[in-house]
C-alpha cells in the first residue's frame, strides 16, 4: 500500500503544517517535562526523544500511519518466517538465531530451532579448542591470529562487534578482517604474523564474491609457500562460514571445518549467524550468548510491545517524520564511545542497503523519499570536525548520539568530560544561542550574526550503564528493527539488494579489458579511457 494515499499521511501533512513553525524550544516552553514525557526506560536503556521537533500528536498520528500500514502484521509475519523477501522469494528470519526462549519454530513445516543450535554448537566446541590451545595448526603450534576474509556482510557486523568488545576479548588471540580486494588490505594484516599461529576464516554467504575469494587464494598461498608447498596445511588453518557447501569443499577445506547457515539470513543481518564465529572467538562462548540474549530481549520487546512504547517503532516514525514531512536527506549516528566507532559504518550498510530503494512492492516508483544517508563518527572526534555544519549549517540532520555511563577504563576524569560533551551538545543543538545571550557577553556587534545559534536541530539520546555484550545486542537489533518498520511503512523490500548484484556483475565485465590487450572500444569513451589510463600507466 503507498503510504501517501493513508488518511495518516494526509494528517501529518496538515499537522506539519500548523506545527512548522514551533521550534524544539518552543515545545520544552510548552510542555516543560518533556525530559520526563519523551523518554522511554526499557531494558537497560534510556532513550530520551524530547529534543525534536515534535508533540503528542504527532506520536499519535504516526502510530497512526504505522496502525493504517498494517506494522504489527508485518512484525509477525517476519518472524513466523513468511516469504517476506518476495523478490528473491526468501523468509526474513534472522531473529531465529537469537531465539534462546522458544522450543521449536515451524516454517513450512519444519523445525529451524534444532539446526540453528547445531551449528552454535559446533561454534562453541571449535572456539573453545581454539582459545584453550588445543586446537592446534599444521605444525602442532595453537593459533594465536584469527584473520576473517569477508566482505559486507560477512565482515561490517562481525568487525564493529569485535571492536565494540575489545574489552571482553582473549588475551592472547589477535582477530584481525580483511575485506578490501585492495592487496594492501591483506599485506597490511599478514605482516608480522607467523603462519603456522594463523587460522583464516573465509567468511562468504555465496563463496563466490570477488573480494573474498580473491583474498582467501592469496591466503592460501601464503600459508601453502611457507610449508613449502604442503597443501595440507590448508585443511589446518581454514574454515569456511558459508551457505554453499559445494564451493568450500572444492576450494580444499575440510568439510567438518564448515559452518553453515541459510539462505533466509541476509548478509546484512547475519552477525548472530555462523558469520559471528570470529566474534564467538574472541569473545568466548558465554559472552556471545549474552549477545544473543541482548539481541533476543529486543526481538521480544519489538514483537510484544504497543507501537506507541515500542523502541524500534517509534525511532523509525521519527525518522520518517523528519525524511518525508521535513525533507531531511541524511540521520547521524553519534557515538560518545571509542569502541563504537565502527558503529556508523555498520549502521550504513544495515540501513542504506536495505533501504534505498526507490521502486515499491508494486513495481512503481516511489513517489516520497525513502532511506536516509547515515553517516557519523565517535564523540568526541566529530565535535572537532564536521559539528560545525550540524550547529550552523544550512541542513537539517536528525542525529542519534549514543553514550554509557561508566567507561571500561578508569582514567582520572576523563568519562565525565566525555559525558559533559555528549550531554552539552544535544543541548546546544536543541537551544542554540540567542541574540540576547550574546549581548550579555560582550561580543563585537559585528559578529554576533557569525556567533548566534538557532538550534532547533533535533537529537536522540540514547543511553546504558556499559557497552557490554547484551547491552551491544540490543542496540543492534534496535537498529535493525528500525529499518524493518520504516521499509514497510515506505512499502519497499527491504531485504533484497540489487545495487550490490550490479557491482558483482560489473566487476567481471571490465576485468578482462585490464587483463589483456587495449580496450576494444565496447564500452563508452570515458570507460575505454579510464581503462586505456591503466594500462599504459602500470609500470
Ligand atoms: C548484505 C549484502 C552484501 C554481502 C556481501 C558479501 O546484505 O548482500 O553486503 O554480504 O556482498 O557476500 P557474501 O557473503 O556472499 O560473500
Amino acid at each position: 500500500m503507498n503510504p501517501t494515499k493513508t488518511a495518516a499521511w494526509n494528517n501529518l501533512t496538515d499537522h506539519y503544517d500548523q506545527i512548522k513553525g514551533l521550534s524544539i524550544a518552543d515545545h520544552f516552553y510548552r510542555q516543560p517535562n518533556r525530559g520526563d514525557e519523551y523518554t522511554l526506560q526499557s531494558l537497560g536503556l534510556h532513550i530520551d526523544y524530547s529534543k525534536h521537533r515534535l508533540n503528542q500528536e504527532t506520536i499519535k498520528l504516526l502510530v497512526q500511519l504505522a496502525e493504517e500500514m498494517e506494522l504489527s502484521q508485518a512484525i509477525l509475519a517476519m518472524f513466523r518466517g513468511d516469504r517476506i523477501n518476495r523478490t528473491e522469494n526468501r523468509s526474513v528470519l534472522h531473529t531465529a538465531l537469537r531465539d534462546l526462549s522458544s522450543s521449536s519454530l515451524m516454517v513450512a513445516g519444519e523445525d529451524l530451532l534444532p539446526e540453528i543450535k547445531r551449528v552454535r554448537q559446533q561454534m562453541e566446541v571449535f572456539s573453545e579448542m581454539v582459545r584453550d590451545g588445543s586446537y592446534l595448526g599444521h605444525s602442532g603450534k595453537p593459533i594465536r591470529h584469527i584473520i576473517n576474509l569477508g566482505i559486507g556482510g560477512s565482515d561490517l557486523g562481525p568487525a564493529m562487534v569485535c571492536q565494540a568488545l575489545t574489552p571482553y576479548q582473549h588475551p592472547h588471540l589477535t582477530v584481525d578482517f580483511v575485506s578490501n580486494v585492495d592487496g594492501s588490505h591483506l599485506a597490511q594484516v599478514l605482516a608480522g604474523k607467523s603462519p603456522d599461529q594463523t587460522l583464516f576464516i573465509v567468511a562468504s554467504k555465496t563463496f563466490t564474491t570477488q573480494e573474498t575469494m580473491t583474498n582467501a587464494l592469496s591466503a592460501k598461498q601464503w600459508l601453502i609457500n611457507h610449508y613449502n608447498g604442503d597443501q595440507k596445511a590448508v585443511a589446518a588453518h581454514f574454515i569456511a562460514l558459508s551457505t554453499n557447501q559445494e564451493a568450500v569443499c572444492e576450494f580444499g577445506i575440510d568439510p567438518k571445518n564448515i559452518f553453515v547457515f541459510w539462505d533466509w539470513v541476509g548478509g546484512r543481518y547475519s552477525l548472530t549467524s555462523a558469520i559471528g564465529l570470529s566474534i564467538m572467538l574472541a569473545i568466548g562462548k558465554d559472552n556471545f550468548k549474552s549477545l544473543l540474549s541482548g539481541f533476543h530481549q529486543m526481538d521480544r520487546h519489538f514483537l510484544q510491545t504497543p507501537l506507541e512504547s515500542n523502541i524500534p517503532v517509534l525511532l523509525a516514525l521519527i525518522g520518517i517524520w523528519y525524511n518525508n514531512f521535513w525533507g531531511a536527506q541524511s540521520h547521524a549516528i553519534l557515538p560518545y564511545d571509542q569502541y563504537l566507532h565502527r558503529f556508523p559504518a555498520y549502521l550504513q550498510q544495515t540501513d542504506m542497503e536495505s533501504n534505498g530503494k526507490s521502486v515499491d512492492q508494486q513495481g512503481k516508483v516511489t513517489s516520497y523519499q525513502t532511506g536516509a544517508v547515515i553517516w557519523g563518527e565517535a564523540g568526541t572526534n566529530g565535535q572537532h570536525a564536521f559539528y560545525q555544519l550540524l550547529h550552523q549549517g544550512t541542513k537539517l540532520i536528525p542525529a542519534d548520539f549514543i553514550a554509557f555511563t561508566k567507561s571500561h577504563h578508569q582514567m582520572g576524569d576523563h568519562h565525565q568530560k566525555l559525558l559533559s560533551n555528549f550531554i552539552a551538545q544535544t543541548r546546544a543543538l536543541a537551544f542554540g544561542r540567542t541574540v540576547e545571550k550574546l549581548s550579555q557577553l560582550n561580543i563585537p556587534k559585528e559578529l554576533v550574526p557569525y556567533k548566534v545559534f538557532d538550534g532547533n536541530r533535533p537529537t536522540t539520546s540514547i543511553m546504558a550503564q556499559q557497552l557490554n555484550p547484551d547491552i551491544l545486542g540490543k542496540l543492534i537489533a534496535l537498529y535493525e528493527h528500525k529499518v524493518f518498520v520504516q521499509g514497510h511503512i515506505w512499502n519497499i523490500y527491504s531485504f533484497d539488494q540489487w545495487g550490490v548484484e550490479l557491482g558483482k556483475e560489473l566487476a567481471g565485465e571490465i576485468l578482462p579489458e585490464l587483463r589483456g590487450g587495449l580496450a576494444g572500444g565496447e564500452f563508452d569513451s570515458s570507460t575505454n579511457r579510464l581503462i586505456n589510463y591503466f594500462r599504459e600507466h602500470q609500470s
